[in-house]
């Protein structure tokens, strides 16, 4: 758990910082379960669920899918590694 938190600030941090880290990398890998290169809602929904469970936040899936529709610019339905990491440059 405490691991998983320190994940997080660093993630904070590289986002701060405005570009995208080694450790922001990770995380999307992380959340590409079947590795093709893109996260879709399903791969999504769980990234979500997991920061909302550990905020003590509900209604996550109900968030989930309209942080997706925000994130995904071009609306392929995927996200790409820029547009999961929002307010990267290009
Ligand atoms: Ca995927
Ligand atoms: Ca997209």
């Amino acid at each position: 758990m405490k691991k998983l938190l320190c994940i997080m600030v660093l993630a904070l941090v590289a986002v701060a910082q405005a570009e995208i880290m080694p450790g922001m990398v990770k995380i999307y890998e992380g959340a590409d379960v079947d590795k093709n290169g893109k996260v879709d809602l399903e791969e999504w929904k769980p990234v979500v669920k997991k920061r909302f469970e550990e905020r003590g936040k509900p209604d996550w899936e109900t968030q989930s899918i309209k942080q997706f529709k925000n994130l995904d610019k071009d609306k392929d339905g995927f996200l790409t590694l820029v547009e999961f990491w929002p307010g990267q440059s290009k």
